[in-house]
């Protein structure tokens, strides 16, 4: 597309927040440099960029940092809002419904992601039956908002997907890590039957299937990250 200036992403390829953005200059089909960042050894240019948090992703526009997955996906739906003929809104359009997504999305990242990253975490079985416990309580308070804010259609956003798909979307495939790594079946048809459902119908979608990478990526980085947290062992690998 023309006209978006110079964009650079600095990411890790598994990260949820990392998809999250990825995701989101997908749908405004913006291009964009890619540079895959080491987050154990992280480089001058990522600790220069978000001296604050030390986090990926950072968005460089013009060589300008943006740091923050949620700001970041806002930014870019602002600054490319319409700008170019079909290209989708990510925010809803009226403010409620924005106040509403944007309330979900901070949720997400407050309680869902804390939760099944504390399943690769555990120290112990019992804290690792924990942390599946808490995030299968997410999952099912998820359930509600889907229920409400998709008011019958096929995503949170409606028909098609918007900002809290973009929010809820970008961890499912960690989900499926953790179910061949621990045989933990967190999207369960019969708990959670409206968020399995919109899983699957997510998954379809072109911003996720040209985005989100395999489940495998996530479980070898899992079993990285498991070796530096010294972790409870995990279970034989389910496929
Ligand atoms: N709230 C941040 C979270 C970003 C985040 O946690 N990134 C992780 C990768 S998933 C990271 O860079 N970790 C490096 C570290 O914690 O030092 C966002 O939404 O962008």
């Amino acid at each position: 597309m023309a006209g978006e200036g110079d964009l650079k992403l600095l990411g890790l390829l598994v990260s949820p927040f990392v998809v999250r953005v990825r995701m989101a200059l997908q749908m405004k089909g913006l291009s964009y440099d890619y540079i895959e960042q080491d987050v154990f050894d992280k480089s001058e240019l990522l600790l220069a960029s978000n001296p604050v948090h030390k986090k990926v992703p950072v968005l460089l526009h013009n060589g300008v940092p943006l740091c923050e997955s949620q700001i970041i996906v806002q930014y870019i739906d602002e600054v490319w809002a319409a700008a170019e003929e079909g290209s989708p809104t990510i925010l809803p359009a009226e403010p409620h419904d924005r106040a509403v997504a944007r309330f979900w999305a901070a949720y997400v990242d407050d309680k869902l992601f804390p939760a099944w990253i504390g399943i690769i975490k555990a120290a112990t079985e019992e804290a690792r039956a924990e942390k599946t416990s808490e995030t299968l309580a997410v999952l099912a308070q998820l359930e509600v908002a889907l229920a409400e804010c998709s008011k019958g259609k096929a995503f949170f956003a409606g028909d098609a997907i918007g900002y809290l798909d973009l929010a809820v979307g970008c961890n499912m495939f960690w989900l499926e890590a953790l179910r061949r790594l621990f045989g933990v079946e967190l999207l369960d048809t019969g708990k959670t039957p409206l968020l399995a459902a919109w899983a699957e119908r997510f998954a379809e979608t072109e911003t996720a299937t040209k985005v989100v990478p395999d489940a495998d990526s996530a479980v070898e980085f899992a079993r990285k990250l498991a070796a530096r947290f010294g972790s409870a062992s995990p279970a034989p690998v389910a496929n």
